[in-house]
């Protein structure tokens, strides 16, 4: 089994529905969700006209490789009701693979860990309470060090 966190984003819609049922289909597909997060209302950051997000994070354990998992999660955001957007817009759902156990990869489709996470506090903060004592494998760093650090810039 793998241990993969991954970052729930909703600015569409009824927000928190839209994580809780992502949540479901996480677990009517066969992945088990150990922990999560509460959720959290956050100002949107990257593009700023867009409506505030509830952002969250999942402890999830699956017998899935990192693309496979991808996938899963493409099929989530597209059963929950996420439409093409443009980048960093509003979404109905967003899923994002945060950390796969200790896995460094970077292929057009898929970079873990995912490269926003030491500047986003919308992804930290939600992280740091079901994961602070996770190393970051590239930057070395615990999640919650990583959130202080941000913190005080
Ligand atoms: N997701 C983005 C862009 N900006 N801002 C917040 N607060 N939360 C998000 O989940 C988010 C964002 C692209 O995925
Ligand atoms: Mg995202
Ligand atoms: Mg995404």
């Amino acid at each position: 089994m793998h241990i993969a966190y991954i970052g729930i984003g909703s600015n569409l819609g009824n927000r928190e529905e839209n994580c809780e049922r992502a949540i479901r289909l996480l677990i009517e597909n066969g992945i088990t969700v150990t922990k999560r997060s509460s959720m959290i209302e956050t100002e949107p950051w990257g593009v700023k006209e867009q409506p505030d997000f509830i952002n969250m994070a999942v402890e999830a354990e699956t017998s899935l490789g990192p693309e496979a998992l991808l996938q899963e999660l493409k099929k989530i955001e597209e059963e929950v009701g996420r439409l093409p957007t443009s980048h960093w817009g509003p979404r109905a759902i967003d899923l994002d693979i945060l950390l796969y156990d200790d896995i460094v990869m970077k292929t057009p489709e898929l970079e873990i860990p995912h490269p926003g996470i030491s500047e986003r506090e919308f992804v930290l903060r939600p992280l740091a309470e079901i994961a602070p004592d996770k190393v970051h494998p590239v930057l070395r760093r615990s999640i919650k060090s990583l959130l202080k650090e941000l913190n005080e810039k």
